[in-house]
């Protein structure tokens, strides 16, 4: 059993992702577990503040460690995690690699970031990985939390019924996957490739393998590549 806590401001933001398909099948089946915690709730304010101008001045606010460090100590006591994620644009890229990393992992926690970010000192004595979904500025950590637990939780053992699909990922074997196709064989005249009707299961395989080269030579060489 896997047990995920995501610490941010925003818990509602989750509860569409969280609440169907795959991931609603992990968490009813029990194959993972999501707390969702909100950093407001501790917060020692009498307005419940959690953020505050920077130091040295500029623009946007800062998420104040006070009420980060206390929900992350209480967490910390209940249970040993195996890493303490935060999720930020400067952060290492997230990947397929990392999430068959993650996805072998007990007890993570996933810190999302708001406004201009949290603390550095909450980086400096609390984290243990920073990740970021791509080059490009969300409004905070909180979509790019539900990416990394959807591209993890799918790979937990189980929770993907057909055990092998997860296995036939594009990117799982360092290529783009394979045109996959359904009834009808003939669609408007469009046919499905001969092969695929064949029965001849030695040949649909090669048939694959060189489609996901192909495919992977023309729209991603750089995968191909040694170098990134
Ligand atoms: Cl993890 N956070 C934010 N705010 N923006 C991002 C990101 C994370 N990853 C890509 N863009």
């Amino acid at each position: 059993m896997m047990r995920i806590d995501i610490l941010t401001l925003f818990p509602d933001m989750f509860q569409g992702p969280f609440s169907e398909s795959i991931i609603r099948r992990a968490v009813d089946q029990g194959s993972v577990e999501i707390f969702l915690h909100d950093i407001r709730d501790y917060s020692e304010d009498k307005h419940k503040k959690v953020d505050d101008y920077p130091f040295g001045g500029g623009a946007g606010m800062v998420m104040q460690p006070g009420p980060i460090a206390a929900l992350m100590d209480k967490l910390m006591a209940e249970r040993e995690y195996d890493d303490i994620i935060y999720m930020t644009p400067d952060g290492q890229r997230h990947s397929q690699h990392l999430a068959n990393q993650l996805s072998l992992k007990t007890n993570l926690i996933i810190l999302c970031g708001h406004y201009k970010g949290v603390d550095q000192r909450i980086r400096d004595h609390y984290i243990t990985c920073e990740v970021s979904i791509g080059d490009y500025v969300l409004t905070g950590g909180e979509l790019a939390a539900a990416v990394v637990v959807d591209s993890v939780v799918r790979l937990i053992p189980g929770v993907i019924s057909d055990e092998t699909s997860a296995l036939t990922d594009s990117f799982q074997d360092g290529l783009l996957a394979p045109p996959v196709y359904t009834r009808p064989a003939n669609f408007r005249g469009w046919q499905v490739p001969e092969v695929l009707l064949s029965g001849h299961q030695a040949k649909i395989d090669q048939w694959r393998e060189d489609m996901a080269w192909q495919r992977t030579r023309k729209l991603r060489p750089d995968l191909l590549s040694d170098e990134s």
